[in-house]
């Protein structure tokens, strides 16, 4: 090659190399409306969850359907279809590896009728719980709407592409591939196989990549003129008796757009019991503050006799002539957050986070919105004592934010960016709309009580210093009532995002991955490292995962890895060292990995899936469960004065008196 030629190779290479490196802060699309949706005197609600038509692609082909225009007609007249339930991850509801395991494209469609009373003076919406990865839709062979991101929801206008007293059809083209620009990030690659080649999917992270239509569909309408969003923030005064919500409501339609100043809010606000304490009417600004005098306020699970205390907000829109255009309502928990550089408070009392990450997940259904399952679930947090979970590793479904909101389960809620790597412009911008969007959907639950923007970003990188401090300034610029976090995993040596975040979330497996069996080389290990990053940036610390891999049943004496007795002694070696770091106060709180046993991708360090669970895939404790239970209650003994559960210890025997050991009462 001629020496110019070489220079200009080697030249175009570094410029590739350093705009890759250069990342700016740029302006990202946010989102609209999706407010949940409720029936009122002004909406009706319809579901499309049920049995589906589906088909898949060929992974060699995934844009085949597209070209074909498998969306102008019924799936059934391209390929042959299989049933396929909605809500739930497609990948476990067939026999088949290749369903399983595909990668790609797959198609669903179904038909349903619009009644003809939905066609005069109202709007009909599409809206999607989540779909993941990707997802394109029609409405009758038109294109609907597009949507890139799992685990959130999407909505379109749809009124103008629905037959009206007449069948329509919706098809929904659903793509699972991951890769370096999506949040989370994947790869793709082509690999020989036996009889030629095969798509791989491959991913760091550490949990089966279910897709599908994973939470419900639905169809609802509003007025012309309508409530597009509602935003409230809350907080206490004169020690928590009086209540205050900022509130602001967006509408959007004809009359918002011809007479906007004609048109005003009413606000009333009903107590858990239905009587009615605030009823105000806002200016054409449509925004002001509720005062709520006698307040009750919202607390979390065994910080408060009451927990969960939730308010009803009915908004009602008026236009001209105070006609009545929309109604909408919001569950509201009053409750103030408030944190420094030692503590993290509600309603000014220091809160200690007793917890668990978690994952959707379940048999046969994947991530499907099951509401047996989050029913389940909740009633073992409530049974184990717990008071905070983690979304790990993506947003949940909107149904199970709704019911920590009631049950008073703090959340720290988590985007889709794990194992975030290899920072560039891109992904970035797709990381920020993950966290927009994430925000917008979730800012009015008092559940909510952290944003955590990333897990095991690999912070010691290149670039990663820029890119989280636009990550979480750009959060915070989105709401600044609550704290930004994110769990860590980077040495603290190496971190170049903690300085960024205004909790320190680290999540560490001593005696599992690191020292793998030795219960010596545990608690100091954690004393020292949460100290450590508490140092760095002087901030509070979470210890947000820690755990063993534990099969159920098996039993070794003396425990040795894998084994429920292995669990269990890990647990209490970490209990010896968050005890000693509590009692230093920025120490806040200690989240168990994992709540219950879900499933991976495929590798010999995986049986079945990761079994750090307390509780099985099928959700019954193992024993390390009745352990966390007796601690997580005595915490909530001591910071809170909860009252103890009857069953909480076994009855062993009456000695008349106490027993004594060498260091005093047992
Ligand atoms: C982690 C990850 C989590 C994994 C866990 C494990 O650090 O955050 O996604 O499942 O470790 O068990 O390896």
């Amino acid at each position: 090659m001629a020496l110019w030629l070489s220079s200009l190779v080697i030249g175009l290479y570094i410029l590739n190399f350093t705009l890759a490196l250069i990342i700016v802060n740029k302006d990202v699309k946010t989102s609209r409306g999706m407010l949940y949706p409720r029936e009122s005197e002004t909406r009706e609600v319809r579901s499309l969850d049920g049995i589906w038509n589906f088909v898949c692609s060929d992974e060699t082909n995934p844009t085949q359907g597209i070209r074909d225009k498998w969306f102008d007609d019924d799936l059934s007249k391209s390929r042959p279809i299989i049933p396929m339930p909605v809500p739930a991850s497609y990948n476990d509801i067939t026999t088949e590896r290749s369903l399983r395991d595909h990668v790609g494209t797959v198609w669903y469609d179904r038909k349903f009728f619009v009644p003809r009373s939905w066609e005069k003076d109202q709007r009909v919406w599409l809206r999607f719980g989540s779909v993941h990865y990707e997802a394109f839709v029609w409405i009758n062979g038109e294109s609907a709407v597009k949507h890139e991101m799992g685990h959130l929801p999407f909505e379109t206008e749809v009124t103008h592409l629905l037959k009206y007293g007449a069948e329509n059809r919706i098809t929904v083209m659903c793509d699972n591939a991951l890769i370096q620009t999506t949040v989370p990030q994947g790869k793709i690659s082509e690999v020989a196989n036996d009889g030629g080649v095969t798509i791989i999917q491959s991913y760091t992270f550490d949990f089966f990549n279910y897709a599908g239509i994973h939470r419900s569909v639905h169809l609802y309408t509003t007025p012309k003129t309508f409530i597009e969003e509602v935003e409230i923030q809350t907080k206490l005064s004169d020690n928590n008796s009086v209540g205050y919500i900022d509130y602001s409501v967006a509408v959007n339609g004809t009359a918002a757009n011809e007479a906007e100043n004609a048109l005003y809010v009413r606000l009333k606000l009903y107590n858990r019991e239905g009587v009615q304490v605030v009823n105000t009417t806002s200016d054409g600004k449509l925004e002001g503050t509720l005062k709520v005098s006698n307040a009750m306020p919202w607390w979390p699970y065994l910080m408060h006799s009451d927990p969960g205390y939730l308010y009803e907000l009915e908004i009602q829109l008026h236009g001209a002539n105070e006609q009545l255009l929309d109604v909408y309502r919001l569950k509201v928990g009053l409750r103030t957050l408030s944190w420094s550089n030692t503590t993290f408070q509600i309603n000014g009392k220091p809160v200690y986070f007793r917890g668990f990450g978690r994952h959707e997940d379940s048999d046969v259904r994947g991530k499907g919105l099951d509401n047996a399952l989050m029913v389940r679930d909740f009633n073992l947090i409530k049974w184990i004592g717990a008071n905070a979970y983690r979304t790990s590793h993506y947003p949940y479904s909107e149904e199970s934010m709704q019911f920590a909101d009631q049950h008073g389960i703090m959340i720290i809620d988590e985007c889709p960016s794990v194992d975030t790597e290899n920072y560039n412009q891109a992904l970035l911008d797709k990381h920020k709309s993950s966290l927009e969007q994430l925000i917008h959907r979730d800012r009015n639950h008092p559940s909510v009580v952290m944003w955590s923007i990333a897990n095991e970003p690999r912070t010691g990188q290149l670039n990663a210093d820029t890119y989280f401090q636009f990550v979480a300034n750009y959060t915070r610029s989105l709401d600044s009532s609550r704290p930004v976090t994110a769990a860590i995993a980077t040495p603290w040596t190496d971190d170049k995002a903690g300085r960024y975040l205004d909790i320190i979330s680290f999540n560490r497996y001593n005696a599992w991955y690191s020292n793998t069996g030795r219960m010596d080389m545990v608690t100091q290990r954690v004393i020292d490292e949460a100290t450590a990053w508490n140092k760095k940036y002087g901030k509070p610390v979470i210890m947000s995962e820690y755990g063993a891999d534990t099969l159920e049943g098996l039993h070794l004496q003396p425990s040795f890895v894998w084994s429920e007795e292995f669990q269990s002694e890990v647990f209490s070696r970490h209990f010896k060292a968050f005890d000693a770091l509590r009692r230093k106060k920025w120490f806040i709180g200690e989240f168990v990995w994992n709540f219950a046993d879900f499933k991976t991708a495929q590798s010999y360090t995986r049986v079945g899936g990761n079994k750090k669970g307390v509780f099985t895939r099928a959700r019954q404790p193992k024993a390390a469960a009745h352990l966390l239970r007796q601690r997580y209650f005595a915490l909530g003994r001591e910071v809170d004065q909860c009252s103890l559960p009857e069953d909480l210890f076994t009855y062993i025997v009456d000695v008349g008196g106490s027993i004594k050991n060498e260091s005093g009462d047992l």
